[in-house]
């Protein structure tokens, strides 16, 4: 062994000693590493006696250091490093290059399956010795492999049987952040940005370090920094300075940076006329620039746009296409290795047409038309990020373009920090949608894999929800939505209901009646915030610019497409977006048969109703109601599966640490007075119109519609 190595072990094994006080803050999130119950932990003891782990990067080091501390934590000891196989329990973790003799053995036969980030975790005998094994063709494998392993641990599974062999089916595995130089985040519910540019990069505030932990444990292996709204300053040397900086201390976590480009940069920094993308002197600033972005960050990942869309400058403005402004980009960054992210969040600046059919409009005609290094980042609905959505019709229409998949797991639009709403089962809706593109079971997920078309480069996005709060995302259950985020990215045909359960269990233990009371009420949250916000396929209906509350009043703004009555088009005659043939006809964007799904208002699944008919108030449900009194329907049971909640929660007191028993309750109950509200104003808004009674038994609204329509709300977070 040689004297780095050893040095490494001796500070592991230090390291692994000095555990700070368990912090009770949720600080930690689900790499909380408490004691394990005794029993468990005894038999684990029994079959983890040493440690095999040659490290021979800064990767490996960094596996090795959370596997001592992870184990020292859960088992209450320091796994014993050893440089050969013992005879009982033995942990072995390596590569072929790491442990030569390993490839001699049946079980490398698995890493002909796992590529360059998977792994295979396996308990077998080797050399006749009943053996844990970690295997992985590279140190990023093994890290992966490693936070695996330790799962299996806080969940107390029984490691004889372990018979794991995974690799990811999404490359590119991103978190969006919407954080501005100025700290502020946009949509942010969590504090202020994690990244302190003024003290960067001089001070290397340890979080950095936490957050790339967190995000390499659940597989999330690239960041982009920077708002999508971008400030050029971001391409700036002092900034680009301070970008490595947090570059640097991602890299052993295998995670790379990334940045928004703004696309009118050559203007801004460069002083040049314009920004057109077939401008040689143009393309020649984006070259050099980029060329200057790899002397910082020589592992850079790429650029991410946003163009003309919502006033940001684009190709458009040069009259030039979306595919010749990213083409750009990609051919300067193609050299190094870089991609780009361009995003179809578009819709024209003039007066709409029917904004759900704008991205495919404007992106369609240019299927085929980008570079290999350009993937499009379609949003997983069409209009922007609603409590419920159908699946976005980019999916599955482009089969000559890399197509990507970008989920908000900041809740802009589904109760900010205050209310628990687990997101896994919005992402999987999104992910196992069948777009029928090459007949049955081309779900969203194959054409986001590349299994459906064969698409090489493949990714996916998550709008980030963290931010400076001590527990990282505001609302404890909010890291749930980053956990699943980073799992699904992983495996986007995973199952929310068993990554909820991973979740409940690594961060409260694995009390089974407390798993088994909170993971119900996990998969129902979201469906009960889009009860109580917009159900039956309803959607944009809360308040102005800030989008906090109900807003279904909003009206006469400067763009039909911002108003909530543009999306409802309530009136006596009835409710709901017409978009069949005999309205907007955007449903023709999809397969016929998603068209048949969808097409006849008898048939079409309630929660889309709304979504693709204008219906009368007395139009009859599948269920016998009538419209109007399904809408309170859904209204006021929203409500009263929050008391549920709150229920459910009170029942755990005593369970969880009481400081975060404390908070979340306190959360429910705002939780519960803000869904009362959205409840009472949609229902009073909509009745006018209706104007049929709120069915018998219901209670009446506190205040009248007036009321409702003049609360004000100042401060609100995230703009
Ligand atoms: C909208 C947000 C806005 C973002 C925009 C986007 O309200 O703040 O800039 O999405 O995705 O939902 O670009």
């Amino acid at each position: 062994m040689n004297i780095t190595i050893r040095i490494l072990l001796f500070l592991a094994c230090v390291c692994c000693h000095n555990l700070p006080l368990a912090a009770q803050s949720g600080y930690r999130l689900w790499l909380d590493f408490k004691p394990l119950p005794t029993e468990t932990a005894a038999n684990y003891k029994q079959q983890l006696r040493a440690l095999l782990f040659p490290v021979t990067s800064q990767t490996d080091s960094v596996a090795r250091q959370e596997l001592l501390t992870a184990v020292n934590g859960l088992l209450g000891e320091c796994l014993k490093s050893v440089d050969t196989l013992q005879e009982t329990g033995t942990l072995v973790i390596g590569t072929p290059a790491t442990l030569p003799w390993l490839a001699g053995e049946a079980i490398a036969e698995h890493l002909r399956h796992v590529g360059d980030e998977g792994y295979g975790i396996h308990h077998t005998a080797i050399k006749g010795k009943p053996t844990t094994v970690i295997l992985a063709n590279t140190s990023s494998g093994i890290l992966y492999g490693v936070y695996a392993f330790l799962g299996v641990l806080q969940r107390g599974e029984d490691i004889s049987q372990l018979a794991t062999t995974t690799q990811p089916k999404i490359a590119l595995r991103l978190l969006n952040h919407w954080d501005n130089l100025d700290r502020t985040v946009e949509r942010g519910y969590a504090g202020f940005s994690l990244w302190d540019w003024h003290r960067l990069p001089g001070y290397r505030d340890p979080r950095y370090t936490d957050y790339a932990r967190a995000n390499a444990s659940i597989g999330i292996n690239g960041t982009v920094l920077n708002n999508v709204n971008a400030n050029a300053l971001m391409l700036t040397a002092p900034y680009l300075e301070k970008a490595a900086t947090l570059a640097d201390i991602f890299r052993p976590y295998g995670i790379k940076v990334y940045l928004s480009a703004r696309f009118s940069a050559p203007i801004e920094l460069g002083s040049l006329a314009d920004a057109d993308p077939l401008n040689p002197e143009v393309q020649q600033w984006w070259n050099d620039k980029v060329a200057e972005i790899y002397r910082y960050i020589p592992d850079f990942g790429g650029f991410l746009v946003k163009a003309n869309s919502e006033g940001q400058p684009g190709p458009q403005n040069y009259g030039r296409s979306h595919a010749e402004g990213a083409n750009m980009l990609a051919d300067a960054l193609n050299p190094h290795g870089g991609v780009v992210m361009w995003r179809a969040f578009v819709y024209e600046d003039t007066e709409p047409e029917d904004r759900a059919k704008q991205a495919y409009n404007e992106f369609k005609p240019l299927d085929g038309q980008f570079r290999d290094n350009v993937i499009v980042q379609v949003k997983n609905g069409a209009i922007d990020f609603q409590p419920r959505e159908p699946f976005h019709p980019l999916f599955g229409a482009m089969p000559g373009t890399p197509l990507m998949m970008e989920f908000q797991i900041t809740q802009e639009y589904l109760g900010f920090a205050t209310n628990l709403a687990y997101l896994g089962t919005l992402f999987s809706e999104t992910l196992l949608a069948d777009t029928y593109a090459d007949g049955p079971h081309s779900t969203v997920a194959r054409v986001i894999d590349g299994s459906l078309t064969g698409q090489k480069l493949t990714a996916m996005a998550g709008v980030a929800n963290t931010g400076t709060a001590i527990n990282w995302t505001g609302h404890p259950f909010a890291q749930a939505n980053w956990f699943a985020y980073g799992k699904m990215a992983w495996d986007p045909d995973a199952d929310a209901g068993t990554i909820a359960e991973d979740w409940l269990r690594r961060t409260f233990g694995n009390d089974a009646s407390l798993i088994g009371t909170l993971l119900p009420m996990m998969m129902q949250s979201r469906e009960t915030v889009v009860n109580y916000m917009t159900p039956l396929g309803l959607h944009h209906l809360m308040g102005w610019s800030h989008h906090y509350g109900p807003g279904p009043w909003i009206k006469d703004k400067q763009r039909a497409d911002w108003t909530s009555v543009y999306y409802h088009q309530a009136g006596k005659d009835g409710i709901g977006f017409d978009r069949t043939a005999s309205g907007s006809g955007a449903l023709s964007q999809y397969a016929p048969e998603v068209q048949a799904l969808f097409a006849d208002p008898q048939t079409c699944p309630d929660e889309y109703l709304l979504w693709f008919h204008h219906l009368p108030w007395d139009f009859r449900m599948k269920s016998g109601e009538t419209l109007w009194e399904a809408l309170c329907g859904h209204y006021y049971g929203g409500v009263e599966e929050v008391a549920d909640m709150q229920a459910v929660w009170e029942a755990q007191r005593g369970k969880v640490d009481s400081t975060v028993f404390q908070e979340v309750s306190d959360l429910l109950a705002i939780q519960h007075q803000e869904a009362t509200l959205w409840r009472d104003a949609c229902v009073l808004y909509f009745q006018q119109f209706s104007g049929m009674p709120i069915p018998d038994g219901l209670e009446q609204p506190e205040h009248p519609l007036e009321y409702y329509e003049n609360l004000q709300f100042h401060f609100v977070p995230g703009i």
